[in-house]
């Protein structure tokens, strides 16, 4: 069970497993990688998906004769292995141009261009096949507040979305978008930091309903919030469209990790969350291999995120099934909570005029009970350790 099927709906970044290690600090350590090989690697390792960016799979400022060669290439290579290409995204934070952002740099030309440049990649995006078009805006925000009026960068980020929508209607595409918050790094502070500040963000587009959400597990947690509350709500507004699954160690710098590698009570949560709650998009790896590795390295840790994502899988599961599990989950009235707090058709001045509901209920009686909320998460950490 733990080998990953193309039923499994895995999918890696080329930038991921195609990632040569260069820090702020240090040279790459790895050699470049070939999207060509990657594909077929990621096929023999039991991936159904590979996504990119434009310049992962050409280079920026490649002229259109060697572009074509190059797709055509990569093309070749998704028919001779049968992966997929469920998600395109955009680069709009290496080159120096970007310095201050794309989409909403203070400087006209440049949002111009930064348009241009994503438009022709939806183009690619949508010939490839792919269902859902990723925006980070890595490179949207600012180091000082001096600079940047945060009302008019909301109002240009909303344009550009508003017209890459239409495009995508006019041109009759099925391609949906979803939005990548970040909170900081590469800028000082991005914008759209969270996943609520985005789904609030979404709700003022002209085509919201073709923009959702695609949270990354290492993003949210750098922010200290939890990201399994992120993904229920993003669930919940039926805006999970796709998802960045890594490790992270709490607030700090991007670490990427494999996923599982950080906080793996929550890694496991999420799984259940994912598996039981209704998301049936890709599962989706956006993670780095250790700078210290080789391409050996590279690849078992590209496994590795799959093995880890089924074994979780399996453990929650089993959490599931276990009758002593059941019965902690009602005694802690998790059920309960979905019963609406009104009964059909009581309105308030119903619940004014019932006395059991306030002048006779036993408020001592009830703060007095406990929840068994520890025995219930004792019993998922058992689980997930393989002791149950
Ligand atoms: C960049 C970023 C990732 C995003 C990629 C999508 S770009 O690699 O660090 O978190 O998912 O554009
Ligand atoms: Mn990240
Ligand atoms: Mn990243
Ligand atoms: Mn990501």
């Amino acid at each position: 069970a733990e080998q990953p099927t193309r039923a499994d709906r895995f999918s890696f970044g080329l930038w991921t497993v195609g990632w040569r290690a260069q820090d702020p600090f240090g040279e790459a350590t790895r050699p470049a990688l070939d999207p060509v090989h990657a594909v077929h690697k990621l096929a023999e390792l039991g991936a159904w998906g590979v996504t990119f960016h434009d310049d992962d799979l050409v280079p920026f400022g490649t002229e259109s004769g060697e572009r074509d060669k190059r797709i055509s290439l990569f093309k070749d290579a998704l028919e001779e292995t049968g992966v997929t290409v469920p998600m395109v995204t955009t680069n709009l934070f290496t080159h120096p141009v970007f310095k201050d952002g794309g989409f909403t740099s203070n400087d006209r030309g440049v949002r111009r261009y930064a348009l241009r440049k994503v438009l022709r990649n939806l183009d690619l995006a949508a010939e490839l096949g792919a269902k859902t078009f990723v925006l980070w805006g890595g490179r949207e925000g600012s180091e000082t507040d001096a600079a940047k009026d945060v009302r008019f960068a909301l109002d240009r980020y909303r344009e550009a979305l508003d017209t890459l929508a239409q495009y995508s209607i006019d041109q009759g595409y099925d391609i949906r978008f979803a939005l990548e918050p970040k909170p900081n790094e590469p800028r000082g502070d991005i914008l759209l930091p969270t996943i609520g500040h985005a789904l609030a963000f979404i709700s003022t587009l002209e085509h919201h309903e073709l923009v959702g959400v695609n949270p990354e597990v290492g993003h949210e947690q750098m922010a200290g919030l939890n990201f399994v509350h992120g993904i229920s709500q993003a669930l919940w507004q039926g805006k999970l469209f796709h998802i960045d699954l890594n490790g992270q160690h709490g607030p700090r710098f991007d670490q990427d990790l494999i996923f599982g590698h950080g906080d793996v009570l929550s890694a496991f949560f999420l799984v259940d969350l994912l598996e039981n709650g209704g998301y049936d998009g890709p599962r989706h790896f956006d993670y780095k291999p250790l700078r210290t590795e080789d391409m050996d390295g590279v690849w078992s840790s590209a496994a590795a995120n799959m093995r880890t994502y089924l074994l979780l899988k399996e453990r929650a599961a089993s959490f599931r099934a276990d009758p002593e599990v059941q019965e902690a989950l009602a005694a802690a009235k998790v059920a309960e909570l979905g019963l609406p707090t009104l009964s059909r058709g009581e309105t308030a001045r119903d619940l004014l005029a019932d006395r059991s509901a306030f002048e006779d209920f036993d408020v001592d009686a009830a703060g007095a009970q406990g929840y068994g909320f520890v025995h219930l998460s004792q019993l998922a950490l058992e689980h997930l350790l393989g002791a149950r």
